[in-house]
């Protein structure tokens, strides 16, 4: 043989080791498919219950408030709690004065079991409007499966707060403190989303 062929002949020699190398490699991806597809299945990968939670429509809400600012008509501007759920930062609720043990209360449809919240804090139209009005700081948040502190950040972006109630037909934020306006006690809070779990 001269030196070609026997190179060609080591190759086919060595092919049965490559085949293996290929069938162990195909195997040990189908054996990992066998853990991960099952993992999946079972939610693992998904928040434990087999489905993300899912924004509440905000037409399925009705929000009040235990204090709330005057209008003002002729500037055209509102203070009402259903400000916090139009979708716009420009509009939001302001408390009269202090919020401090006043409440932004949420009603809901029907019950529903809440995963998280997400708002605005503050009142966002503006970087002045930001520093001028106080912020929410910390809370309590009341729903009918009970009570429980929370925080809120002292930013004009959405920010998120793991909730996890129980069944309830409604939600409280009850303000407990706020992070001080330079102009005004008035308190603001400008959006809120609710997201519910199956
Ligand atoms: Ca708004």
């Amino acid at each position: 043989m001269n030196g070609r062929s026997s190179r060609a002949g080591a190759f086919w020699e060595k092919l049965p080791d490559l085949v293996k190398a290929l069938a162990a490699l195909v195997g040990a991806i189908a054996a990992l498919a066998g853990v991960v597809v099952p993992l999946w299945q079972a939610g693992v990968f998904d928040g434990g219950n087999g489905k993300e939670p899912a924004k509440l429509d905000p037409s399925l809400i009705s929000a009040t408030a235990t204090s709330t600012l005057e209008s003002d008509p002729e500037a055209q501007l509102h203070y009402f709690a259903r400000n916090t759920l139009d979708n716009n930062r420009k509009t939001a609720w302001n408390s009269d004065g202090s919020a401090e043990g006043e409440s932004v209360i949420y009603e809901f449809e029907r019950s529903v079991r809440i995963a998280r919240i997400r708002v605005v804090n503050g009142y966002a139209k503006s970087d002045e409007a930001f520093k001028w009005n106080a912020r929410i700081r910390e809370v309590e948040i009341i729903t009918d499966d009970g009570a429980a502190p929370r925080e809120f950040v002292d930013s004009d972006q959405l920010q998120t707060i793991e909730v996890d109630s129980g069944k309830t037909s409604r939600l409280e934020i009850r303000i407990e403190s706020v992070y001080p306006g330079t102009r005004y006690r008035d308190t603001a809070l400008t959006e809120i989303e609710f997201w519910i779990s199956p």
